[in-house]
């Protein structure tokens, strides 16, 4: 066993780990709360000063992280969070989570990484143990990381060990909390992945080594890109089902009985959020580097790009048969967010839709009980409260996203016409509500 396995082993048995995690945001915060719980000292580095004003008040940001449990930590001096650098010379191990987006024309931008490493290098106790777990494309630890340590004049395996582990964490998903989701880890070295294993085995129940970081860059690609590729293929079959007069929602609900070897998606307006829009780009843009065009990334973004025209062709045609057009047609958009429940507007297809109705001459107004305001080229929207008149008032509703907390009783009474893109209205409402 190597030396510094001994010494990560000693020090978090005697819970004298120290540990620095860059980025408190929805991977960040929830995971330096966990290791702060297990009583070790855990400091946040954050530059967002509302984030730091809100932890200093000791209110968390973060529907994952109660402020309870937050006041806790902050209270016992096992948490605290900064936006001073100098802070990672005194921890054992440094996790980078912060975000990695898209640049113009889809191109990956890993300046955040870079800047952090940047600022963690100048910093970093000898021997200390680094990890990143922002999702990038396969070899940024090894190829764009390593040389920033390497300009420090930091060896890796003497100076410090450097790992990629991806994020897993499913904002408000009760069932699988941060200690619940397997985690994998890929060093630059074996030594450096033992050490990973060691480390997540404080709070995580199952560790998963594999044989490298651009393994373990891969994995995570590979997650989201097959939920890319399958989301894709549903919206295809859905637009072909229809042409076929096929319940596509009854097709995919009786495949989903198969117990083996099926896995259900559905339709949608499209794809949003910050994972599955952006994640396979990444992986695409590194394959095209070695000259592999990903046929499958691109076409399955194709088809989900185009889907918010679909839908609103297909509010169209639904309003033709009632005789109205759809230019000065007032249309009520319901939920603007990306996903059902989730208070989060980036890549929102919805949005597409509203500006597609919109340019169709549409007069185009939206609900949303977790979006009060909306602001859409230069357009200011506020939510629409939902009554029975109010609904009356329009030609047609267009369900986007389906919040649990919306009356949809209410809406079928009400409505003169309803498109359905999430299935809320199972079977047959001849007349009243076309659905995807
Ligand atoms: N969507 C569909 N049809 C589907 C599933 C999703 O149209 O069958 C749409 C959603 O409406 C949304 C978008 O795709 O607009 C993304 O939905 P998502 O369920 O994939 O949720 P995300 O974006 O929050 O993805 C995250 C990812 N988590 C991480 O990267 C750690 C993803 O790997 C998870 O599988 C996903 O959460 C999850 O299952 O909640």
């Amino acid at each position: 066993m190597s030396k510094a396995l001994l010494e990560i082993k000693r020090k978090i048995k005697r819970k004298e780990l120290s540990v620095g995690v860059i980025g408190l945001g929805y991977v960040g915060f929830p995971l330096a709360l966990e290791f702060a719980k297990k009583n070790f000292t855990v400091t946040g580095i954050e530059i967002d000063r509302d984030r730091l004003k809100c932890i200093a008040q000791k209110k968390s940001y973060i529907s994952d992280v109660p402020s309870k449990e937050l006041r806790v930590s902050l209270n016992k001096g096992h948490f605290q969070a900064t936006a001073d650098f100098s802070v990672m010379s005194t921890c054992d191990v440094v996790l980078i989570c912060v975000p990695t987006p898209l640049k113009r024309k889809n191109l990956p931008d890993i300046s955040f990484i870079k800047g952090a490493v940047d600022s963690v290098a100048v910093h970093l106790k000898k021997g200390a143990l680094v990890i990143l777990e922002s999702t990038t494309y396969p070899g940024t630890t090894e190829e764009e990381l390593l040389p920033i340590f390497k300009r420090h004049n930091l060896e890796h395996g003497k100076d410090f060990y450097l790992c990629f582990s991806p994020e897993r964490i499913d904002p408000g998903n009760k069932q699988y909390p941060v200690h619940k989701i397997p985690k994998v880890v890929g060093g630059i070295s074996l030594a450096a992945t033992n050490l990973g294993v060691e480390f997540y085995k404080i709070i995580i129940e199952r560790v998963v080594p594999v044989s490298s970081a651009r393994a373990a860059e891969t994995v995570k690609l590979l997650e989201n890109t097959f939920r890319l590729i399958n989301i894709g293929l549903i919206d295809e079959l859905a637009m072909m089902a229809h042409k076929m007069k096929i319940d596509i929602w009854e097709v995919v609900e009786a495949a989903a009985t198969k117990p083996f070897g099926f896995m259900p998606f559905y339709p949608g307006p499209g794809v949003g959020g910050h994972c599955i829009p952006k994640d396979p780009l990444y992986l695409h843009w590194k394959a095209k580097s070695f000259g592999f065009h990903s046929r499958f990334i691109s076409l399955a973004s194709n088809v989900i790009r185009a889907m918010p025209d679909y839908i609103v062709q297909r509010v169209k045609d639904s309003l033709l048969a009632q005789g109205t057009k759809m230019k000065g047609a007032k249309i009520l958009v319901l939920g603007a967010t990306y996903k059902r429940d989730i208070k989060d507007l980036r890549k929102s297809p919805s949005i597409d839709v509203i500006n597609s109705l919109r340019s169709q001459g549409a007069k185009v107004s939206y609900a949303d009980p977790l979006v009060p305001y909306l602001k859409l080229n230069g357009l200011d929207l506020k939510a629409i409260k939902l009554s029975n008149a109010v609904i009356k008032r329009f030609d047609c509703c267009v369900i986007a996203t389906d919040h649990t907390q919306v009356d949809y009783a209410q809406l079928l009474k009400y409505a003169k016409l309803i498109f359905d893109s999430r299935n809320v209205f199972k079977g047959n409402y001849k007349g009243k509500v076309e659905r995807l």
